[in-house]
């Protein structure tokens, strides 16, 4: 009889490792819990992105309700966005510099803390791809301009012309004035920055775009750069921007929010925080716009930006929405 429960008990320990539980001290935010007792993490897979990019969620959403990881699942969500030539904010078909060059950044952030980077890449459509292959076949985390595009080339990717007939039009338009302006939600189409929790409750996050419209040629924004465009800690969560890049290097904005979260703050919490942040730094934010988004190791999701216009892709197992963003001003 003695054995018999003793036999029983081994079973049960090993259906408990193959679930992979976790003591309640390896998680920050558990720190504080008065029960010292084994928890297990909610896995509920889930996507987000910036603006109403509702075909990339539901393409990371296919990858992610197929069993894929997260990792994959947010490179081939904004592989959409970047593929789309009417979206003039990412990849192909994106806005140029002010000397005519389609001039692009993005990164991409794995669950073990792994990233890669290109920024200031010319000719090449898949931004994101390009910095998942830094991360994965170099020893480094960035490379940028020439570099990158020969690296690029070096990983089989052909060169193509970003510039689209519209874009280039466009361009030529600006030029008679040459007035450089952040413009408020650009028709409500802007970066994409996208996070997302798969069924292992891994988290991973993909930012890309192609900057702000005619900017100085060698200008490089807040999308490639981790800890400023996009954040993940697997531990706690991510978060990842839109919106003028500038003022989100200034603050850190992705990497803060996920440390405000790891101090207990929820995902719209911290993302409000840090926008507080750039509106008491900058008198000026009455002219520009920056959003951020974030999901945490729960599954719970925030935004916030400064103003009204900005929204988020939602995708879950309960389908797909567009949620409107809270704003600092009205
Ligand atoms: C940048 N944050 O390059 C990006 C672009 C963007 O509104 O989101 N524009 O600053």
């Amino acid at each position: 009889m003695q054995r018999r429960k003793f036999l029983k008990n081994v079973g049960l320990g090993a259906t408990a490792v193959a679930a992979t539980p976790v003591m309640a001290k390896d998680h920050p935010s558990d720190l504080n819990s008065s029960k010292n007792k084994w928890v297990k993490p909610q896995i509920k897979p889930l996507t987000i992105c910036t603006w109403n990019f509702h075909r990339a969620t539901a393409k990371a959403w296919e990858v992610l309700q197929a069993g894929g990881k997260a990792l994959d699942a947010v490179e081939q969500g904004v592989m959409i966005e970047e593929a789309d030539l009417s979206n003039q904010t990412v990849g192909r078909g994106g806005r140029p510099d002010r000397d005519g060059f389609v001039t692009l950044d993005a990164c991409i952030m794995d669950p073990k803390g792994n990233c890669g980077a290109v920024v200031y890449l010319k000719n090449i459509g898949h931004p994101i791809q390009v910095a998942r292959k830094v991360m994965e076949e170099t020893p480094h985390v960035m490379l940028a301009g020439e570099g990158a595009e020969q690296f690029a080339y070096e990983m089989g990717f052909k060169k193509e012309n970003l510039l689209t007939p519209q874009s280039k039009a466009e361009w030529e338009a600006w030029k008679v004035t040459s007035q450089y302006k952040p413009i408020i939600n650009i028709e409500n189409h802007d970066t994409i920055g996208m996070l997302a929790i798969d069924q292992f409750g891994d988290i991973s996050g993909a930012c890309t775009t192609s900057g702000m419209a005619y900017k100085m040629a060698g200008r490089v924004g807040d999308s490639p750069l981790i800890g400023a465009g996009l954040f993940v800690d697997n531990e706690i969560g991510g978060a990842t921007a839109t919106g003028v890049g500038e003022e989100v290097v200034k603050t850190v904005g992705s990497f803060l929010i996920v440390e405000l979260m790891r101090q207990g703050k929820s995902p719209q919490e911290a993302c409000e925080e840090a926008v507080m942040r750039i509106v008491k730094k900058n008198r000026e934010y009455a002219n520009f716009q920056v959003g951020f988004i974030a999901l945490n190791k729960a599954g719970e999701t925030g935004a916030y930006c400064i103003h009204p216009g900005f929204s988020y892709s939602y995708y879950d197992q309960s389908g797909q929405e567009n949620r409107p963003a809270a704003s600092y001003t009205e």
